[in-house]
């Protein structure tokens, strides 16, 4: 419980006269005091607080919101819709505040009441309808979109449980329900008016038109609703406000009415519990996990809400047709998640608009653009075809349709190739049979992204050729970027502000004015300055990481951050042996030059994956010993932040040194952890993998850490045979880092042993990730960097090139291409 925070009101005389913009939010903040929250300054908590200023800020952004809305219907705009099952939005009030321009008006309005700003907001819990990189690129995509002008309408889940909390217990995860709801959501608007019905399962029957034609029928359906939850979002500096509409599931009344009447109360209680289930709670699987129906259910569920949204938009104006939708409707596909829109409006317009194949087809083709994420291909998504069937019969039936259209295709171009079809076709043959959900994103689209230069080349080289070959010109690059609203002008107001008074305040709408700071990289102030922030970010990342690790921590240490979801391709545990090295060469000679390092992890593994857990309990281990070593003498310390999330981030970043970006190389599709922190100063050290290789080229080699193995290099040591055992006998560090790591050191009389499991997982288990192969260069660059940071002018100059380099990676540029090269979409000015 939150105790009530009296105002320590000063007295009427004792205070300075209030800015107009900030009376006006204070009156309004008073108003939603007493009578939404119904408190008086006296007994109001800070979360009642939290709710009237955030509900006092949501009036500002709804004005504009119904502006924008009424220019964007007037102009009978072409608009984005933007479909994902996942958006990692985090905290909004500060980051509200700044896109409005009420940021210093506001904390002026709660400073007059007594109350502190940085408190209040501290109250909102981070919505984190998301698992990672691809959620959070959604959400800022989202900030770009209406920073840009550009009408647009992003479509989710309301999912009432986000992802799990993370907590350690002896260094265990333990997970427990985000329930992010429950004390309300004053951000949203609830829009019962539109509604949505679903319909699930039934089969499918043939029946004669007027016309005397064979036309299919879906019946014996499951009725559920969906009902929208709109999140304004508003751009930065402009006056455009999109919104975000998310879907939650109900049941129907008559969905009730029909079984209880049929003598089935129990079942229609139990049946109206399902249509409230699929929007319950966010699959906390990073890559996917294969065959659940309940994952199915929530994709066409959200997908069918969503077109039936977009159809009436678009209907609503008199002068639309069918004719015109594809002109005036681009969606945008986050990934394969919400693929099956292409087979539900196919189905719409062959079963509820009677439409012939090839007209539907060409109009279904001309408004989906796919954006690929992974080139892992256990990743890919997969639908079993009985699941598929009994799920959503009539749309398994057009997949079929569609695929026999993609198969005459092959054939004209590969006559008489059944090797080609195979790869190509919609359905998977041999084994279970599975709809690949990849292939029909593919077909379906006129557009396929990749998310970074070299991910676009493989994913053309190595994925897809075949639908390359097919298709010439349909794949194409974009390569990923962050919001510099919250990744730099919100999380870090110090360097905000020093960059402000060198290069102004134009900067986070146009981030390649940042190269302006290259000029001053030399300069010994501005470098002191620099750092001099640096350093005070770390001083509260240390009080972060006093309180939730119990751990001291210095800020003139190097803090060396590796912070994403846990993943054995991300190599947390190649981290883990080069600490293991580091302490060892340590403990065997506590004399030993070390420039004091601390390491940060932060990192959620999904429920079900043993050996991410087991590789953070043993980050958890290692980190128990040595930071209560004597011998280590605080050189060394090694924290792993519980419960990573976006406001967690938003704390680490700023304080990083150095960004850990290891992956094995052609694994990490882009990474935007990366781009954050470079742009917050911190070096990378990191593999030729994802947008790595682009942030190279644009900070300059001199300025990063590369080493390892690159794409070329792995396949060709995969093609020779990777043997781990090799690397284990030919270095001796290694051999003893790893057998050390696969004693009971680390968990004395614990079973399982779970740090042993790690080290059977790259022995035994073969590597799969090559941690082995790239542990000696990586230990090698590591040795780079702990001499460049000896240097703290050498040191200090890269880290300001890092910032000033990096604008290419605004998620500004980023929407300016999808805009440009995808969409077609231009920006609308709202008056
Ligand atoms: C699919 C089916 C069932 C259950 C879960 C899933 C599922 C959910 C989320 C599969 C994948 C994801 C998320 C993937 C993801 O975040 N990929 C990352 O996307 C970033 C943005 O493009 C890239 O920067 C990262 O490289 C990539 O790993």
């Amino acid at each position: 419980m939150s105790a009530p925070s009296p105002a320590k009101s000063k007295s009427k005389s004792a205070r300075k006269a209030l800015s107009p913009e900030a009376a006006n939010l204070q009156r309004s903040i008073l108003h939603y005091l007493k009578y939404k929250m119904g408190r008086d300054l006296e007994s109001a908590t800070r979360r009642d607080w939290w709710i009237a200023t955030a509900t006092a800020i949501r009036d500002r952004m709804i004005e504009r919101g119904l502006d924008t809305y009424k220019a964007h219907r007037v102009g009978n705009v072409r608009r984005l819709y933007y479909l994902s099952l996942e958006y990692l939005i985090g905290r909004l009030m500060l980051n509200n505040l700044i896109n409005l321009g009420l940021h210093e008006p506001l904390v002026e309005a709660l400073a007059d009441v007594g109350q502190d700003f940085e408190v209040v907001r501290a109250q909102e819990e981070d919505m984190g309808l998301g698992n990672g990189g691809l959620g959070r690129l959604a959400a800022c995509y989202l900030d770009s979109l209406s920073t840009m002008d550009l009408p647009a309408v992003g479509y989710g889940i309301h999912y009432e449980f986000g992802l799990f909390r993370q907590e350690f217990v002896n260094g265990h995860q333990v997970e427990h329900p985000d329930n992010w709801l429950i004390y309300g959501a004053p951000w949203e608007l609830v829009r019962p008016e539109f509604t949505q019905p679903v319909r699930l399962f039934g089969r499918c029957e043939q029946i004669f038109d007027d016309r005397g034609n064979f036309q299919w029928r879906w019946v014996d359906t499951k009725t559920i609703l969906g009902f929208p939850f709109d999140i304004p979002v508003v751009g930065y500096g402009t006056k455009t406000v999109n919104i975000l509409r998310l879907w939650a599931s109900k049941a129907t009344e008559d969905f009730d009415l029909k079984t209880f009447n049929d003598g089935g109360y129990i079942e229609a209680v139990r049946e109206k519990a399902y249509g409230e289930t699929i929007s319950k709670v966010l699959y906390p699987n990073d890559k996917t996990e294969n065959g659940k129906e309940l994952r199915l259910v929530q994709q066409y569920f959200f997908v069918t809400c969503s077109l039936r949204d977009i159809i009436r938009r678009h209907f609503s104006n008199p002068a639309n047709g069918w004719d015109n939708f594809a002109d005036k409707v681009a969606i945008q596909l986050n990934d394969t998640h919400p693929a099956l829109a292409v087979v539900e409006l196919m189905r719409i317009l062959l079963d509820e608009e009677g439409m012939a194949f090839e007209r539907a087809w060409g109009i279904v083709t001309q408004v989906f653009a796919y954006t690929n994420h992974t080139l892992l291909p256990e990743a890919l998504e997969r639908w079993s075809v009985p699941l598929f069937q009994r799920v959503l019969p009539r749309h398994l039936l057009i997949v079929y349709q569609i695929n026999d259209h993609l198969m005459a295709l092959c054939e004209a171009k590969w006559p008489g190739d059944n090797e080609k079809k195979r790869v190509i076709s919609l359905i998977e043959e041999g084994g279970p049979r599975a709809v690949r959900m990849a292939n029909l994103s593919v077909v379906g689209s006129f557009a396929v992204n990749g998310v970074a230069e070299l991910h676009t080349r493989l994913l053309r080289a190595q994925l897809f050729p075949e639908f390359d070959a097919l298709y010439p010109g349909k794949f194409i690059n974009v390569t990923n970027g962050i919001t510099p609203r919250r990744w730099l002008r919100a999380c870090n107001p110090r360097l905000s502000a020093l960059i402000n008074s060198k290069i102004g305040d134009a900067w986070p709408r146009d981030l390649d004015q940042l190269k302006k700071l290259e000029k001053w990289a030399d300069d010994p102030k501005f470098q002191d300055e620099f750092m001099a922030i640096k350093r005070l970010n770390k001083l509260d990342l240390a009080a972060i990481i006093k309180r939730d690790c119990g751990v001291d921590v210095s800020p003139d240490a190097l803090f060396d951050v590796q912070i994403k979801r846990l993943h054995e391709y991300k190599r947390q545990h190649l981290n883990l042996l080069h600490i293991l090295a580091l302490y060892r060469r340590l403990v065997q000679n506590p004399d030993l030059d070390l420039v004091p390092r601390v390491f940060v992890f932060a990192a959620k593994a999904a429920p079900g994956y043993d050996l991410a857990k087991a590789i953070i309990k043993s980050i958890n281990a290692v980190a128990a010993r040595v930071n209560h070593d004597p011998r280590v003498n605080g050189k060394l310390k090694v924290v792993f932040l519980p419960n990573y999330r976006v406001s967690l981030a938003s704390r680490i970043i700023p304080a990083a040194d150095l960004s850990e970006q290891i992956s094995t190389a052609g694994k990490e599709a882009s990474g935007t952890g990366n781009m954050k922190l470079a742009l917050n100063g911190a070096l990378t050290i990191g593999t030729l993998d994802g947008a790595n290789v682009e942030i190279k080229e644009e900070v300059g080699d001199d300025n990063i850490f590369i080493f390892g193995l690159t794409v070329e290099e792995v396949q060709a040591l995969r093609a020779r045979g990777y043997n781990p055992w090799d690397y284990y006998h030919a270095d001796e560090e290694l051999r003893a880092v790893l057998d050390w790591l696969g004693s009971d050191y680390f968990v004395p009389g614990e079973s399982p042993n779970l740090p042993a499991m790690v080290r059977a997982s790259l022995l035994e288990g073969g590597d799969p990730y090559l941690a082995l192969a790239d542990f000696r260069a990586y230990c090698d660059a590591q040795a780079r960097v702990d001499a460049a940071y000896r240097d703290r002018r050498r040191w200090a100059r890269m880290a300001i090139l890092n910032t000033a380099r990096v604008g290419k990676f605004s998620s500004d540029r980023s929407i300016g291409e999808y805009a440009d090269k995808i969409w077609k979409l231009k920006p609308v000015t709202v008056a």
